[in-house]
Order: structure tokens, then C-alpha cells, then sequence
């Protein structure tokens, strides 16, 4: 029997800062797969939360003259605002700083002190506060942190070990073994690289403040933010709180993440996961990045795009789409706002708006509104029928490889085939010979496209989706299922469209 079961995540982002819109596309790539996923029948949890422990979210709070609790508890609301704003549809929003996370990962870090691997040492060496990461003195970059190009800071100080080490071998053979564990495939041979080079153990407790969950045996130690991190895809899935949940939905089925933290989940997160007896999950998928001028969006290095003020201005379900299909899953892409909006006039607008909006506007006219039945198919109607009815099958191949841009693309070629078939098929001239019956037919088949169109755009534009569904007279969306993009005739007997304004008005560019 098939897994029917389906959990995704998103990384949890650290509240230092609000959101920009980066950060938006992770989570609106985890929430495409957990809406697909959902549509296809499978019970989602989809986690995202927020990341609260360390020195970064501490000086962060220092310098607001807030407490670390306070300062959480206040930004916490603008991603939390954001993700409801862009539609996010997830099912557990995990805090670091929840008493549930910090009872695991107090645990799991007994459990690993117990059984040996876990022990006491002495850290020397480089750290960058704004990453939260030690850095060997080989990777630095003329003395700077090689990811952010930050001062880095010397630490000195007595550290609890993880012995990641010591499954080196045992991961190098998973991962050869599971050759899409991590994707995309550039990635997975960057990470065997890095582990062939030699996994180190990892410094997993600070002293030197105070700011992160106690180390439960020894109270002058905090948990290494990391650590602790990525214990909270176990911790939202009910790990050592609710078996039931646990059994059903571990082992994650995708870790979504950018590629700035990829050896954390693709090597020190499974040798944790190993030194637990817990299996790995399925895939760790590492997203590129959205750029500005060729560098990194990022609060901190002052390079902003405010996801709000686009959300206001194009509409979430423009800016999604934007997202997912401007640039191929794991590579880096440049945001421009002319980009955007030739996508908005171009595909939105054009393609689809028009195509809704056209179909509607002749079933005002040839029908009042009421959807006609469907009499005997011809050539083009045939030709319209078996391409929108074979998109599922397309669509799906490619959301298992998790090629969403690629699914949108397929999507469009339909768009575009059924745009094509309205001037095919002339409906304008049918009417004004009386050809009755051919005319109902054409309409009809067009309407039946659409309906198997909106329904597999609704993943990447959830709100878009029902708007049409609206329009076409049919009743509640939430009942839809994948299967109804795989038969025909189902727009329900006796339903009348609806006129509305357009989904996508054009944008004029000053
Ligand atoms: O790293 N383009 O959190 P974080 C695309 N707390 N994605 C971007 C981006 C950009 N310009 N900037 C950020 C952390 N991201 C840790 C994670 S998980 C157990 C702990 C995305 O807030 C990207 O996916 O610094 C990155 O990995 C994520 O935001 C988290 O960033």
C-alpha cells in the first residue's frame, strides 16, 4: 500500500529580522507541494515556525532594549501576518522557544550524552554571530566568513562535542545508496564531496551566554542554536509527545531549505538522526537564491525586497506565481520588478485573465450565463478534451521530481491551447449562423478546460483558483480532488457562470 501520509517543512527562520521576500519563497514552495499533495489525497502536515534561540536573535533583542522572550513574542507576528497574506496554508507553526521543542531536544541531548556521543571538549576557533556557525580557519576568506563576509568572532571556550564523525561512512553509503535524498542532483555531489573531506564532530553547547535551551546536565551550557534548530522537524512530528502522530508522519517526506543550509540538513542533521536510531527523511531540497543586483536579498546586508508592499500592489497570487516560475528549482534568480510584471501582463493577464474572461463575457451573451450540455465532439474539441485530460498525468511526473516551474509550464501550454481553440472554433461565428448545437458544444468544451485548468493551478494559486471556480457557478472548491481534473463533464448540470472583474488587471510599467 502506497504512503499516503505526506509531511513537508520549511526551514524556520530566524526572527532577528521581519521577512523579506526570499524567505517567502521557501515557504511558498513548501506550501505548492502541501496544497498538491492534499489535492491528490494525501493527510499533510506541513510545519514551518520560527527559529528564536542564539546570539544573533540576543543582540537582536539588545539592541531593541527587549528581553530575548519579548523580542520573540513581538516578531513572531510579521511572519506569522506574512504567511497568512500569502496564503500559506500550514498545519503547525513551531516556536524554538515552546516548552514542547525544548523537552526533545533536552532529550535528545541526554539520550546522545548517554550513549557516548555526545561528550565534553574544548572549542577553539572562528565563529560568525550572523550565520551561527563555526567556521574552520581554512574555509575563512581573507579572515571573514565565507557566507556572509562578516567579521568572524574567536571563541574560546569549554563545549559539549557531537560525534558526527563517526557516522561519516554510514551517511556516505546513504547517500550514495539514495541518490535523491538530496536534490537537486549538483548539490547531493557537492555534499558527498564535503563529507569525503572529512565530517568533523561538532561544538553543539556555548557558555558564553545565555540565550538558547539548557544543556539539562550541565546548567552552564546552552544548547548550540543549531542543534536545537533542527530538532524541530522531530518535535512536529510528534516525537517522544504523540506516537500515533510520530509513526504516521516520520520520516519527513521533504525538507525544503535554501542552499545556505545545506550541509546543516545534509550532513550534520542525518548523522543526528543516525546517532538516534531515527530514519532520515526522504529528500532535503535546496532552493536557490533571489537576488538584487547580482547579491543575496538580505535584511542584514541591507538588500530588501519587502514582500508586503508587493502583496498590496500585485496581489499573493501574482507574486507566487512569479516566484515559481521565473527560475528553476535550485538555481538562483535576479528580481526585478519589470520581470514581475511581464509575467503578470504576459502569462496572467493575457494568457489566462483573458482566457477566463473572454469565455465568460460569450456566455453572457450566447446563454445568460447557464453552462449548455455538450453535443457530438469534433476534431479540435477532441484534440482540447485529450489535452487538458492528459495535464494531470504531466503534472504530476513533474511534482514528484518537485519541478514545480515545470508543471506551470505545462499548465500554460494548455492555457495557451485553449486560447487558440476559441479562434479555432470561432464561437462569434456559430452564433451569427444559428448553429445552435455546435455553438453549446464549443462553449461547453471550453468550460470543461478551464474547470480541469483551475483546478491544477490551485496549488500555486490557491486564491485565483477558487475565484474561478466562483465564476464558473460550481460549488464549494474544497471538495475538489485530482480526479476531477481526469474526468470530463464535470461542471454540474444546471449551473450558470458568473461575471467579475478581472483576475489580473494589467499593469501599466511608468
Ligand atoms: O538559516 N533567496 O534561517 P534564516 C531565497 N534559522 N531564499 C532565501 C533568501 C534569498 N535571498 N534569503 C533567505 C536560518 N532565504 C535558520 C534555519 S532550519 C532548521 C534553521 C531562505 O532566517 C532560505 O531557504 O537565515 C534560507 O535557508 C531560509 O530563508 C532561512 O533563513
Amino acid at each position: 500500500m502506497s504512503k499516503k501520509d505526506f509531511y513537508v517543512t520549511t526551514p524556520i527562520y530566524y526572527v532577528n529580522d521581519v521577512p523579506h521576500i526570499g524567505h517567502g519563497y521557501s515557504t511558498i514552495i513548501a506550501d505548492v507541494i502541501a496544497r498538491y499533495k492534499r489535492l491528490t489525497g494525501y493527510d499533510v502536515l506541513f510545519l514551518t515556525g520560527t527559529d528564536e534561540h542564539g546570539q544573533k536573535v540576543e543582540k537582536a533583542a539588545r539592541d531593541r532594549g527587549l528581553s530575548p522572550q519579548e523580542h520573540c513574542d513581538l516578531m513572531v507576528g510579521p511572519w506569522k501576518e506574512l504567511w497568512r497574506r500569502l496564503n500559506v496554508s500550514y498545519d503547525d507553526f513551531i516556536r524554538t522557544t515552546e516548552e514542547r521543542h525544548e523537552r526533545v531536544v533536552q532529550s535528545i541531548f541526554q539520550k546522545l550524552y548517554d550513549q557516548g556521543d555526545i561528550y565534553k571538549g574544548f572549542y577553539e576557533g572562528w565563529y560568525c554571530i550572523y550565520e551561527e556557525t563555526f567556521y574552520p580557519e581554512s574555509q575563512l576568506v581573507e579572515g571573514c566568513c565565507p557566507e556572509c563576509g562578516r567579521e568572524v568572532e574567536w571563541l574560546r571556550e569549554e563545549s559539549y562535542y557531537f560525534r558526527s564523525s563517526k557516522y561519516q561512512d554510514q551517511l556516505l553509503s546513504y547517500i550514495k545508496e539514495n541518490p535523491t535524498f538530496v536534490q537537486p542532483d549538483f548539490r547531493r555531489n557537492e555534499v558527498v564531496s564535503f563529507i569525503e573531506s572529512g565530517v568533523q564532530d561538532i561544538s553543539v553547547s556555548r557558555t558564553t551566554f545565555k540565550w538558547g535551551i539548557p544543556v539539562p546536565f550541565d546548567p552552564d551550557h546552552v544548547v548550540y542554536v543549531w542543534f536545537d534548530a533542527l530538532i524541530n522537524y522531530l518535535t512536529g512530528s510528534g516525537y517522544l509527545q504523540d506516537d500515533e502522530k510520530y509513526r504516521k508522519f516520520w520520516p519527513a517526506d521533504i525538507h525544503i531549505i535554501g542552499k545556505d543550509i545545506i550541509r546543516f540538513h545534509a550532513v550534520i542533521w542525518p548523522t543526528m538522526l543516525m546517532a538516534l536510531g531515527v530514519e532520515l527523511p526522504e529528500k532535503v531540497l535546496a532552493t536557490g537564491f533571489w537576488t538584487l543586483g547580482g547579491e543575496k536579498i538580505s535584511k542584514s546586508r541591507g538588500i530588501v525586497i519587502d514582500p508586503n508592499r508587493l502583496i498590496e500592489e500585485f496581489g499573493e497570487d501574482s507574486i507566487r506565481y512569479f516566484l515559481l516560475r521565473e527560475i528553476s528549482l535550485g538555481l538562483d534568480g535576479e528580481f526585478t520588478q519589470e520581470a514581475l510584471i511581464r509575467r503578470i501582463n504576459g502569462d496572467l493577464a493575457n494568457d489566462l485573465g483573458n482566457l477566463i474572461h473572454r469565455t465568460v463575457a460569450m456566455m453572457m451573451k450566447y446563454f445568460k450565463g447557464a453552462i449548455p450540455e455538450s453535443h457530438q465532439l469534433g476534431r479540435l474539441e477532441e484534440d482540447l478534451k485529450e489535452e487538458a485530460l492528459g495535464l494531470a498525468s504531466i503534472i504530476d511526473n513533474a511534482m514528484n521530481r518537485m519541478d514545480i516551474r515545470e508543471a506551470l509550464v505545462q499548465i500554460w501550454r494548455v492555457i495557451g491551447r485553449a486560447n487558440k481553440y476559441i479562434d479555432e472554433a470561432s464561437p462569434w461565428a456559430l452564433a451569427r449562423e444559428g448553429q445552435t448545437d455546435r455553438l453549446e458544444t464549443v462553449m461547453r468544451t471550453l468550460l470543461e478546460a478551464i474547470r480541469v485548468i483551475t483546478i491544477l493551478i490551485y496549488p500555486a494559486m490557491p486564491r485565483t483558483a477558487e475565484k474561478i471556480w466562483d465564476q464558473l457557478g460550481q460549488a464549494d472548491f474544497k471538495s475538489v480532488t485530482i480526479d476531477d481534473a481526469k474526468s470530463w463533464d464535470g461542471l454540474a448540470r444546471g449551473t450558470s457562470v458568473k461575471k467579475a472583474p478581472p483576475l489580473f488587471p494589467r499593469v501599466e510599467i511608468e
